[in-house]
């Protein structure tokens, strides 16, 4: 690294490299010293070396393995037409294109259109058309960018996409490879026919890369309707017992790392709880928080559905609940008990207020201003034996969340979600983080929906971490205590990783 990587590190993307030092060198057992600038020079050069050289898990994405057909996506066009794209383009859309109509056109057309209003007619400088900048560059097509030839590009992946599957297996792993990521976890929603087809009869096979989470949002919701539905049609009694045997079934297919759901934007938990058990058909808390209904504006109207939520089509219509009970029997009586049951984890994303602007579809959705933390420690106090993962959308929601995760051993702090995952608020949240936690959490996570995106959502976090974490070392090493090279690797291996791993070991039951 010379002095223009030192000055601009937390600027460029820092990419994944290899380390250089092996972990039984001598050089990793010597002390770092801070002295003078030099010194300082030094500490920087050796965190931002060791942060490019770690090796990453991306503990939640929407990434699905090439196996699963047209349901892994990757290319251009799909990069040019993620949602934080769309929502981009649509601040400045002329009047006369609908999303309606845009959303008509071919995915090849929607590529256009936003390439040329915002790579053309503006310069890319936000940070989600950024990093399509940093992921051609990465894969050498600088040329065509300064070209600004986008079908040029689009030829560059002609060579995988006339493989076929072997060709997108070719692309997954140079993608994997090339971002340092040694697995993501993909969403698998057991709700969702475009996807089972891929789990049963027998599972498609896909590489060590990509790991599985069971999405339950419809039991979290309390969605009645959903999950009638997927246990009738796989012939499951509408029994409370049924609906846990349909999920511990799905454990079993497919294997996940930890069941998860998103929270609706008004989820609450009343201190009172009750548990009825019985039959489905007689559940009477469908979700519905009878009491919230009646503040004004506690609710607004969502009857659309989304990819997200893990019901597919019928998630949508006026059985979605907007105002949500956490008290309810699928939430406490099936999916907690099968966790427990089970002793996996549950991953929790909290704060996100769907369909603000439904005809936007996912690019429609928006961010609750302040979402309730106390939820959160409610589920850990009730549920002690259950681990949860916990990620907030709200910038304002990250400060009680790191005192949350002092609190309870069952909690897990990780990443910094969407309109979080901006190098500005990163950087606030990682500091924080440290500040408060020390290593007891994982820095980061991608969300990524297009296999390319590994490829710069971790250079850019990268960059921003390791910047931040040169001002804590040094500190700490100003501050009096000395450190080796090697227990900076551990530590920062942690924030990658290894505290996840180490979370997702650790039984309570
Ligand atoms: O970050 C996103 O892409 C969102 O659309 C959501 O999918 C979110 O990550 C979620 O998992 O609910
Ligand atoms: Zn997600």
């Amino acid at each position: 690294m010379d002095d223009n990587d030192i000055l601009n590190g937390s600027r460029r993307p820092l990419h994944y490299k290899k380390a250089s030092i092996p972990n039984d060198s001598q050089l990793m057992k010597l002390p770092l010293v801070v002295q003078n600038d030099t010194d300082r020079n030094t500490i920087r050069s050796i965190v931002f070396s060791e942060v490019s050289s770690a090796i990453a898990i991306d503990l939640h994405t929407h990434l699905l393995p090439p196996s699963h057909g047209a349901l892994c996506l990757w290319g251009i066009d799909e990069l040019l037409t993620y949602h934080y794209l769309v929502a981009e383009y649509f601040i400045t859309a002329p009047p006369s294109m609908t999303p309606e109509q845009f959303y008509a056109k071919s995915k090849q057309q929607q590529a256009d259109i936003i390439w040329k209003a915002l790579f053309i007619d503006r310069s890319p400088i936000s940070e989600a058309c950024r990093g399509i900048i940093t992921v051609l560059v990465t894969l050498g097509l600088k040329n065509e960018i300064r070209n600004r030839d986008l079908d040029a590009v689009r030829k560059f992946y002609t060579s995988f996409r006339n493989d076929g599957v072997i060709g997108a297996e070719r692309f997954s792993q140079l993608v994997y490879n090339t971002a340092g990521v040694k697995y993501a976890v993909m969403t698998n929603i057991p709700f969702e026919p475009t996807e089972t087809q891929h789990w049963r009869p027998t599972p498609k096979e896909y590489s060590s890369n990509y790991r599985s989470a069971c999405r339950v949002d419809p039991l979290l919701a309390g969605n009645k309707k959903v999950v009638e539905n997927a246990l009738n049609a796989a012939g499951y009694n509408n029994t409370i017992d049924g609906a846990k045997q349909f999920l511990h079934d799905w454990c079993d297919t497919m294997k996940p790392e930890y069941m998860m759901a998103s929270t609706p934007h008004d989820f609450v938990l009343p201190e009172d709880k009750g548990s009825t058990g019985g039959m489905v058909d007689n559940i009477n808390k469908t979700g519905v928080n009878e009491d919230a209904m009646k503040v004004p504006f506690a609710f607004t109207d969502s009857t659309s559905s989304s990819n997200n939520c893990g019901g597919g089509e019928s998630c949508g219509g006026e059985e979605l609940a907007s105002v949500i009970n956490e008290d309810n029997d699928f939430l406490s009586d099936v999916l907690m008990k099968v966790c427990e049951e089970r002793d996996i984890c549950i991953a929790l994303k909290i704060g996100c207020h769907r369909k603000i602007n439904p005809s936007l579809l996912d690019a429609g959705d928006g961010v609750v201003a302040f979402a309730d933390g106390n939820m959160l420690a409610r589920l850990c106090t009730r549920f002690p034996n259950v681990r949860f993962l916990a990620t907030f959308l709200s910038r304002t929601n990250q400060h009680e969340a790191c005192v949350l995760a002092t609190k309870f051993r069952n909690l897990h702090l990780y990443g910094c979600w969407w309109f979080c995952n901006n190098p500005s608020i990163i950087k606030e949240i990682t500091s924080m983080r440290i500040e408060m936690l020390g290593t007891a959490f994982t820095a980061q996570h991608s969300d990524s929906r297009v296999l390319d995106q590994l490829l710069y959502k971790w250079p850019h976090s990268r960059a921003v971490i390791a910047s931040v974490l040169t001002d804590e070392y040094t500190k700490l090493i100003e501050s009096g205590w000395s450190l080796t090279r090697g227990e900076l690797r551990r530590d920062i291996q942690r924030l990658f990783g290894t505290s996840y791993e180490e979370f997702m070991s650790k039984s309570l039951v």
